[in-house]
């Protein structure tokens, strides 16, 4: 299992949270990685290394390059407007109103589109927008002919769509992973999200193509985060019909459920024909997450790992999710030791 881990995650770092209606500490912060990493180096394993450098050129296939731009441009457009605190949008484009662009920075389409997610907005700053991409090294360590890899990147990532950010993701890590595969050489290939909550960008990013089998296994989005993508009926369209599956679960659901839908993704997977699995890791499903409704147990991230391999398929875990309980870790330990038995 190679790991893959850099110290700059910690310049993501946001100041504020909406949540319940108030400005909290954020729950997605650089502490997670630190005790994530602890605990898989305590676990053993210490093959960890650091991301090479890469430039948005896969980022580009999967994201709208004017996306990609805004993220570049938005901090310094946000301070020069004479703004100072983090980059959110306060004024929305809703029903009946024209879909023109405005020169103001307040309204540019991705700042005021993440009214969808309605979540937190603040903005990455300075050079630190783009880093969490890096970790598509983790897709190269596969391409080499290794079997595990895994990217302990932040900022998370499956909530960001195509020209979307939103529930702290601005790139897409586990989706640019994917094209990486895909660009070297694999010609079918699955994003498989066990994060709680729906991947709901990696859907977007993949709905009409049938080179990538997407499948998430989340709270059910009439209670949950994101809410308004991730339903049973969403199987994709154009190339990508029937290429994404969506399995929406309720409050207090438990492995036994859980892992029903997981053996089902797992079958659609091999028989789409995918050569690898990039598996959108959260561990928000754990039974004490904060902000997460599951019941999974510690013990049921090892039995995760254990199914997921059993496919025999190369995997990259990207990290995604996973709060605020000491367990994180260890849960994450856990699915990498179920990989590897
Ligand atoms: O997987 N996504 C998350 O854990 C973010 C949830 C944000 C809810 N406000
Ligand atoms: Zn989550």
């Amino acid at each position: 299992m190679r790991v893959i881990y850099s110290e700059d995650h910690k310049l993501r770092d946001a100041r504020t949270e909406l949540h319940a209606g108030q400005l909290v500490t954020p729950f997605e912060a650089p502490f997670r990685a630190e005790w994530i990493l602890a605990a898989v180096k305590q676990a053993g394993f210490t093959d960890v290394v650091a991301p090479d450098a890469h430039g948005l050129e896969t980022a580009r296939k999967v994201h709208d390059p004017a996306y990609l731009d805004f993220l570049a441009t938005v901090w310094d457009r946000w301070v020069a407007a004479g703004f100072t605190g983090e980059a959110i949008a306060n004024s929305f484009a809703v029903r009946r109103t024209s879909q023109r662009v405005p020169d103001n920075i307040v309204g540019d389409r991705p700042l005021r589109q993440c009214r969808r997610y309605l979540d937190h907005q603040g903005l990455l700053r300075g050079g630190d927008r783009f880093h969490a991409l890096w970790y598509i090294s983790g897709a190269d360590w596969l391409t080499q002919g290794n079997r595990f890899a895994f990217a302990l990147c932040r900022p998370p990532g499956h909530h960001a769509g195509i020209d979307l950010f939103g529930g702290y993701c601005f790139i897409n890590n586990s989706g640019v992973a994917a094209q990486r595969l895909l660009d070297s050489g694999a010609r079918k290939v699955a994003v498989l999200d066990v994060d709680f909550h729906h991947g709901n960008g990696t859907q977007d990013l993949f709905y009409c193509r049938g080179d990538v089998f997407t499948a998430s296994l989340h709270g059910d989005p009439m209670q949950a985060f994101p809410y308004f993508l991730g339903h049973a009926d969403e199987e994709g369209e154009g190339e990508g019909a029937g290429a994404n599956r969506n399995y929406p679960m309720p409050p207090g659901t438990p492995w036994d459920i859980w892992s029903s839908a997981l053996a089902d993704a797992l079958t659609r997977i091999k028989t789409f024909g995918a050569e690898a699995v990039v598996v959108a890791l959260g561990v928000d499903t754990f039974e004490r997450d904060p902000i997460s409704f599951f019941s999974l147990t510690s013990d049921d991230f090892t039995r995760m790992g254990a199914m997921i391999s059993a496919t025999g398929l190369p995997v990259l875990a990207c990290m995604e999710g996973g709060y605020g309980v000491p367990e994180i870790g260890l849960n994450v330990a856990n699915v990498l030791k179920g990989l590897e038995a």
